[in-house]
């Protein structure tokens, strides 16, 4: 009996370190494939296309605030820094041409609805990569057609605007320019605020340091004017979730009274998107 016992005892004492043991290296390799599971599953969620993987991290730092929720509108600080614009002002300097507008087939100049010069930015230049990457970053994973159109820059000088618009085109059936990022890269002026003239300006100071909050710096606009700050931007979507534009996106730039400001238009396109009416379902790619 005495003889059993021991190799009973051992077999216990065998058994029950192995339960520990085993019991900890499962519990470590459960805690590591948690850790390991979150960062995998967040990049994932944040690479878009095969230009976004090849480039390389961007760890810019902002603050965001919601404006609204409906529509979507939030207000990002700093979204670009002062050599990223900087760059982008330098690598544009000869390329501004006359704004034109889209009406019907063709391309116009008309000075009653937009003046201003707009550059067209490549996307092989490392810093627009980068700020499109946090462009897309910013929005989360949204599906493989969804697509950053050449990123734009618009300068204003005294009297230049851009009316009232949305920014979808509304003869498209299928794919179209599901948000906008209003990003400023030279606010030096007076004037020139980005104006929504179907929101609601809310009650309080706590947003005056960016929207214009007095009677003067309203101007006799109506709704909310976001006020031009240099790195700051705004970020709205254009489309009510069943796929019909949202009339509270309706936007202008107002009149640069002096001075000069230059925007960064940075439109996303989602060439899932359908109108209502819509029978396709195979949008063409982008143009650019
Ligand atoms: O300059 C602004 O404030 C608005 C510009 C704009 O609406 C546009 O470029 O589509």
């Amino acid at each position: 009996m005495v003889f059993l016992k021991y190799p009973s005892y051992l077999t216990y004492f065998f058994a029950a370190t192995a339960a520990i043991l085993g019991v900890s290296l499962l519990s470590d390799r459960l805690r590591s494939d948690h850790l390991m599971a979150i960062p995998r599953v967040v990049i994932d969620n944040l690479t878009w296309t095969r230009a976004i993987r090849q480039s390389s991290i961007d760890d810019h730092q902002y603050q965001v605030q919601i404006f609204s929720k409906d529509p979507l509108i939030m207000a990002i600080h700093p979204f670009i820094t002062n050599d990223e614009i900087a760059h982008l002002l330098h690598v544009s300097e000869n390329n501004f041409t006359t704004s034109l507008v889209y009406g019907g087939e063709e391309s116009r100049f008309d000075p009653n609805k937009r003046i201003s010069e707009s550059a067209i930015l490549s996307h092989d230049d490392p810093v627009v990569l980068r700020v499109e990457q946090r462009a897309k970053n910013f929005q989360g994973w949204r599906g493989n057609r969804t697509v950053i159109q050449r990123p734009t820059l618009q300068r204003y000088q005294v009297g230049g605007f851009f009316d009232y618009h949305y920014d979808w085109e509304p003869k498209r059936t299928s794919g179209n320019r599901i948000t906008t990022f209003m990003v400023y890269l030279v606010a030096d002026c007076e004037g020139g605020g980005t104006n929504f003239p179907y929101l609601t300006r809310p009650n309080g100071t706590e947003w005056c340091n960016i929207i214009e909050c007095t009677e003067d710096g309203m101007d006799g606009f109506q709704g909310v004017t976001f006020k031009p700050r240099t790195g700051s931007a705004i970020f709205w979507e254009n489309f009510y979730p069943n796929g019909s534009g949202h009339e509270g996106v309706y936007h202008a730039g107002l009149p640069v009274k002096s001075g000069v400001k230059v925007g960064l238009n940075i439109w996303s396109w989602d060439f899932s998107w359908r109108s209502d009416t819509a029978e396709a379902d195979n949008a063409d790619l982008p143009v650019n």
